[in-house]
């Protein structure tokens, strides 16, 4: 028995949710249905960690990284870094859909979306200006760096190759903050289509040009219609490095029930970084789901929405990590 169509979505952000939905309901397709969805809360700035104004870098500067997949033709469309441009998951189906190209990086990725006419805008907000003014008022402390430590005559950097005992501990604690939450979707219709996507403005205090999981495929995300869909959220430095939202579909296809799925996907990470902050949620082609994550400290359950046909609103679900 299938429960199509579905939307679900990383987090409690309800009116993304709602969003995809709606434009699955009025006739879009699965790839609209992402796209809206998650520039809904590039728009809405959900949480502060997707869109503008959020999670400024080592120099104040709010970037964004982005992806979309058809799990029909495999096509995706990637920007990482971008710069300027608010709604990234935009330009990433444009990068898809007019060139041959899947991941556009940094200055060269916002020019591209200017010249496609993406209007350029400050993506500074009071809010990411106080963040950054507070991080080099505690004298810069490393927040992904590491065996640094910020020259002390120097208001900010350079940084030089050495770290105290003390130093290690605080870079430790900052690991594990939990200070990012990306949006990430998985849409599937009546017929079996999928998509999925990202949209994050990545890690706050991140060292500039560092790009995260949600742009990489299988990692952030990942669409197949002939298995499923998954997508990640979570310390990306780590997370990427074991390609997530691939191993769950794969699972899935080879017949693993989602739940089950997702639960590898995290624990095959765990096995290496036991620590790590994260979570996967996962969808197959009859409409089933499941989610899972890894129990840290201060993060023992995962919030995520879902909509299909039993609700008319957005339902929230939660898994319990392990
Ligand atoms: C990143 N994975 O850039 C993103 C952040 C995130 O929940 O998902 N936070 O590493």
């Amino acid at each position: 028995q299938t429960s199509l169509p579905l939307v679900i979505n990383t987090w409690p952000f309800k009116n993304a949710t709602a969003a995809a939905w709606n434009t699955l309901q009025s006739g879009g397709s699965v790839l609209d249905a992402v796209e809206t969805g998650c520039a809904r809360c590039e728009m809405e700035q959900c949480d502060g960690s997707v869109g503008y104004g959020g999670s400024p870098d080592e120099s104040g500067e709010t970037t964004l990284d982005a992806m979309i997949m058809n799990g029909d033709t495999m096509e995706v469309g990637a920007v990482a870094d971008l710069r300027r441009i608010k709604n990234a998951i935009g330009v990433a189906r444009v990068v898809m859909e007019h060139t041959d190209h899947t991941l556009l990086v940094g200055e060269s990725a916002s020019v591209f979306a200017e010249n496609m006419g993406f209007i350029a805008e400050d993506l500074t907000t009071n809010k990411s200006v106080n963040i950054f003014s507070q991080w080099l008022k505690g004298n810069c402390q490393p927040n992904y760096r590491k065996n640094v430590f910020p020259d002390p005559s120097m208001s900010c950097g350079p940084y030089k190759p050495r770290a105290t005992l003390k130093q290690k501990k605080r870079m430790a604690q900052h690991a594990n903050a939990r200070s990012h939450d990306t949006i990430g979707m998985v849409a599937l219709d009546q017929d079996g289509h999928v998509a999925a996507g990202t949209s994050t403005n990545g890690l706050t205090h991140k060292v500039p040009g560092r790009v995260g999981d949600s742009p990489i495929v299988g990692a952030g995300a990942y669409a197949d219609s002939s298995a499923g869909g998954a997508a990640a959220t979570g310390d990306g430095d780590v997370m990427m490095r074991f390609l997530p939202s691939y191993l769950a579909v794969e699972l899935m296809r080879a017949g693993a029930d989602p739940s089950a799925a997702c639960k590898t996907a995290i624990s095959r990470i765990k096995r290496h970084y036991s620590e790590f902050f994260g979570a996967i949620i996962c969808a197959n082609t009859t409409g089933h789901y499941g989610a899972a994550c890894n129990k840290v400290p201060g993060f023992s359950q995962f919030h995520y929405m879902v909509s299909n046909s039993e609700s008319n609103t957005p339902l929230l679900k939660s898994v319990d990590c392990f």
